[in-house]
């Protein structure tokens, strides 16, 4: 697992007919993406659902995606200790992905890596991602179920769920609800209006660093309904973003600075442009 993993993040010519191989053995594991803003305690609370899942004798995977921000410097080791009380259980399988200064395929690797841990047998596949602007969106692309952690005190958390987090949330966590305002953030995210269905997402309140409320996130986790057409619609979505990266790979990315440095002079235009690289 950890070289197929390895070739999958290098982008290693093999990996790809290994998954292909791989795929028809995937689709049984439940896949929980966590996201929210950096900090807010996603990896404390992935430590913690993985010992609630080993206790009910499941296995577990964990792919975790480092923002590209430079605020989360050391991330990678931060995961490695929060995550430690699992190191040595063969049962607990985690990767994580170091993504700065990586431009683009982040989703696709992410979605493979998924898939890898998935053929793999883990019966559980946690997703931690940074929860900031795009990422959101792509978190969703992954999860059958997606757990959004959000953090007392936090005031813009609440407008970016109304730029469309309600949409992709499954379940809400606020964590750190020992901190002051859990109750204020409670009721803000019950007064946000319902889906589109009519429904609302649970909220739950953990504090992860203790295990508070963990086993009930599990239970709330569990109880979240299949939505109907969503493996359809997470397809969809995937199969674009596959396409747009296989058609970008294609073209080296100093014929982009070439091309917009002419756009941008007006030698040329930018249909002119893109249609020639279709036709190529
Ligand atoms: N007080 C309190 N601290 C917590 C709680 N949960 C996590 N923490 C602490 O918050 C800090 C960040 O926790 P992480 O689990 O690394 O948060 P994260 O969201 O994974 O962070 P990034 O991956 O860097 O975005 C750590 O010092 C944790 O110990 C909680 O419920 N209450
Ligand atoms: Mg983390």
């Amino acid at each position: 697992m950890a070289r197929a993993a390895t070739a999958i993040e290098n982008r290693q010519p093999e990996a790809e007919s290994l998954l292909r191989e791989l795929f028809p053995r995937t689709g049984r594991a439940l896949v929980i993406g966590v996201t929210g803003s950096p900090g807010a305690g996603k990896s404390t609370l992935a430590g913690q659902l993985i010992k609630v899942f080993r206790e009910q004798g499941r296995t577990v995977g964990v792919v975790a995606v480092d923002p590209t921000s430079p605020y989360s410097g050391g991330a990678i080791l931060g995961d490695r200790i929060r995550m430690q009380a699992h190191h040595d259980d063969p049962g607990v399988f985690i990767r994580s992905m170091a993504t700065r200064g990586w431009l683009g395929g982040l989703a696709r690797a992410t979605t493979d890596l998924v898939l890898l841990l998935d053929a793999a047998g883990r019966d559980v596949v946690i997703v931690e991602t940074v929860g900031v602007g795009q990422d959101e969106v792509d978190v969703a692309r992954l999860a059958g179920v997606t757990v959004v952690v959000l953090v007392p005190g936090m005031g813009d958390d609440v407008q970016a769920i109304k730029a469309g987090l309600m949409e992709i949330a499954d379940v809400f966590v606020i964590n750190k609800a020992d901190h002051a305002g859990a109750d204020r953030l409670d009721r803000e995210l019950h007064q946000l209006p319902a889906r589109e269905d009519g429904t609302a997402p649970p909220v739950l309140k953990t504090v992860a660093s203790e295990g508070t409320g963990v086993a009930e996130l599990a239970e709330a986790i569990r109880n979240v309904a299949p939505q109907s057409g969503r493996l359809e619609r997470l397809w969809e979505l995937r199969l674009r973003e596959m396409l747009r990266e296989r058609l970008l790979d294609r073209y080296p990315p100093g014929q982009f600075a070439e091309a917009a440095r002419q756009v941008a002079a007006r030698q040329t235009d930018p249909y002119t442009v893109v249609e020639e690289w279709l036709r190529t």
